[in-house]
């Protein structure tokens, strides 16, 4: 019956990108090949992070392990996997890492259409206490691989094929968008298998819930504090949000496309810019919130829409429900008249 059907009918990750893949008749499947190599390093750092309290990678690299060897920091071993996954797919021509100062060039031998931006493990200062991490990353289509260069990665966010993040936590969730709607799939170890368990995420239109680090409250503009202020003291008569934060933007931004609500790493004095990263932060997050039917605003503009300069740019970002977004967006209109 149904739900026999369901255990053995088994929608993989792998199966949903074929899928997709067949949707799109002139497609020659070299995103199905790229997304199969970043799933791989997926799997790989889950292991490695589920193993890391008793293989001792974790704390602070330069540690010897028993065989007197030096440890390798997860977020840098994390990094090697998704560099060399990415360039032996051969199609790649170009890699932003938020763990590399330089853009990587792949040689031309290896190339291929796509250039990844991604941060290979973000959150790792959480990774001793145990607070969930995640691997984020976002797709573009360089036009011509030959001569790609810089200029060719400084697009804006809304080019993007495709995004995502994975999440190593109680369990492995890989959160996936190829421009069709959002969908998670959960790992099973047991299979080595990521299975679609949230078909077609939707984020609720309204939140009950804001997640800022209230710790920056001194240093934050006007349209923030008074957006903070009536999540905490609505003049409506509705009651006010819950505050969440973890701190790990990848655990930060799950519970906001599941639950709702909104997200915010806003500027404030000591980094004008905010925090979080265009490419490899922002990006990928807005892309997955605007296609899970909600929005995310710079402060200034669509985050999409923004044009990056440098690899490395760090933008303001206030993401999550599309009215929650909206409210946001009202108050830095009132404050720019
Ligand atoms: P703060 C983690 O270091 C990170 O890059 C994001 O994952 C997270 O959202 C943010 O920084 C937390 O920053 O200043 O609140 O500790």
């Amino acid at each position: 019956h149904e739900a026999d059907a369901y255990r053995t009918d088994l929608m993989t990750i792998t199966r949903y990108v074929l899928n997709e893949q067949s949707r799109n008749p002139e497609a020659r499947g070299d995103l199905t090949i790229l997304l199969s190599h970043i799933v791989l390093g997926c799997k790989f750092v889950a292991s490695a992070v589920n193993k890391a309290g008793l293989a001792k990678l974790i704390g602070l690299a330069g540690e010897t392990n028993v065989q007197g060897e030096e440890q390798k920091k997860l977020d840098v071993l994390s990094n090697e996997v998704f560099v060399k996954a990415l360039v032996s797919s051969g199609r790649t021509c170009v890699l932003v890492s938020e763990e590399d100062e330089e853009a990587t060039f792949v040689d031309p031998a290896l190339r291929g259409k796509y250039c990844v931006c991604f941060d290979p493990l973000d959150g790792s200062s959480n990774i001793d206490c145990g607070v969930s991490i995640g691997t984020i990353f976002g797709i573009y289509m360089i036009k011509d691989k030959e001569n790609v260069t810089l200029e060719d990665v400084l697009q804006p966010g809304k080019n993007m094929v495709a995004a995502g993040y994975c999440m190593y936590g109680s369990s492995c969730t890989l959160v996936l968008s190829t421009g069709n709607g959002v969908n998670g799939f959960t790992l099973d170890p047991s299979l080595g298998e990521f299975i679609l368990t949230h078909p077609d995420i939707k984020i609720p239109k309204k939140g009950k819930i804001y997640s800022v680090n209230e710790g920056n409250a001194k240093n934050w503009d006007e349209p923030t504090a008074k957006f903070v202020e009536k999540c905490k003291f609505p003049k409506d008569g509705s009651s006010p949000k819950s505050l969440r934060y973890i701190g790990s933007m990848v655990a930060d931004v799950h519970r906001t496309l599941l639950y709702g609500g909104v997200f915010l790493y806003p500027a404030d004095k000591k980094s004008p810019n905010g925090k979080l990263r265009v490419l490899y932060e922002v990006f990928p997050m807005s892309f997955l919130m605007e296609q899970a039917g909600g929005q995310s605003f710079t402060g200034k503009e669509r985050a999409l829409d923004l044009v990056p300069t440098k690899i490395h740019e760090r933008s303001q970002i206030f993401l999550g429900s599309f009215e929650d977004v909206e409210d946001i967006k009202g108050l830095y209109a009132a404050q720019a008249k």
